[in-house]
């Protein structure tokens, strides 16, 4: 079968994910994870013990995972598409680069805003606190990102887009989400580039999935499976095994500080 990338709504950093396949333009398939149900099926632990989306499943029944990761793999899945680039060359490594930090400084700078905004139990001085260091992180990588892309088409230079554009459109809306900025007038050129983005084809498609319409299947996307029917496919330890960032020492609530993208308190129960 098909890889099957499980992506998890909403607002999920594995958006980037889809847009990514979509673009490589090779059959896949989509297994949907509502991350705001809990608890979580029980069978996504044998995917990601951490219970964190994007997974994908590959054809010789491997699991993959960490969006940096998945990203790489479905751009090497055809080097002659632009998306991505050969290791070894200097475009990989700014690929590379790029996607290291928008998966660390990027996506970290949210992180006090999704805590100030899903965990109940704060007091108010503490939500402020939360949401003023959200604000600043989120400044000074949008402000970054915005001088990068004032001489530059997409994010790698270059005349089309890599599978970083793809992440960056799924973690920057995240932006609007938290009310943080007036995007057109304080970062005119990220703003431009995520306009762009967002009447792509692929922006527009993995917003559908997201949305959960109805979408008929095609060539390339080959329709959505449910984790029932994967579960043949996931032997427990083989998976568990497998997996670099298999912990095990108890339930992953114990040591997962903060949820996010989802809400804290349905997380903790
Ligand atoms: N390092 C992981 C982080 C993945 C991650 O945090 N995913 C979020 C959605 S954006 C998630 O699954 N959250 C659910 C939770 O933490 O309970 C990656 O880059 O793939």
């Amino acid at each position: 079968m098909e890889p099957i990338l499980l992506y998890g709504v909403p607002q999920g950093c594995s958006f980037g994910s889809i847009v990514a396949l979509e673009w490589l333009g090779q059959p896949y398939r989509l297994c949907r994870i509502e991350m705001q149900k809990h608890p979580w099926h029980p069978l996504y632990e044998r995917i990601n013990p951490l219970r964190q989306t994007p997974s994908m499943l590959l054809e010789d029944d491997r699991v993959l995972g960490e969006s940096l990761a998945i990203l790489l793999h479905i751009a090497g899945r055809d080097l002659d598409k632009p998306i991505g680039f050969a290791q070894g060359t200097v475009e990989f490594d700014q690929l590379n680069q790029m996607l290291a930090y928008l998966h660390t400084d990027f996506f970290s700078a949210f992180n006090p805003l999704w805590i100030a905004c899903e965990f109940k139990m704060l007091d108010e001085e503490s939500r402020a606190t939360l949401r003023a260091i959200g604000e600043d992180g989120a400044a000074r990588n949008f402000s970054y990102l915005n001088n990068l892309l004032a001489n530059r088409q997409w994010l790698l230079g270059g005349k089309s887009p890599s599978v970083a554009d793809a992440y960056f459109v799924g973690v920057a809306r995240w932006a609007d989400y938290h009310k943080l900025f007036d995007m057109e007038r304080e970062y005119p050129h990220l703003h431009r580039h995520l306009q762009k983005l967002q009447t792509d084809p692929a922006v527009m498609f993995a917003e559908k999935m997201e949305r959960g319409e109805a979408v008929a299947t095609n060539r390339v996307f080959r329709g959505h499976v449910t984790l029932d029917e994967l579960e043949i496919r996931l032997v427990p330890e083989r998976v568990c095994s497998e997996q670099h960032f298999h912990v095990g020492v108890g339930p992953v609530r114990d040591y997962l500080p903060v949820p996010k993208c989802v809400s804290a308190e349905t997380f903790f129960g």
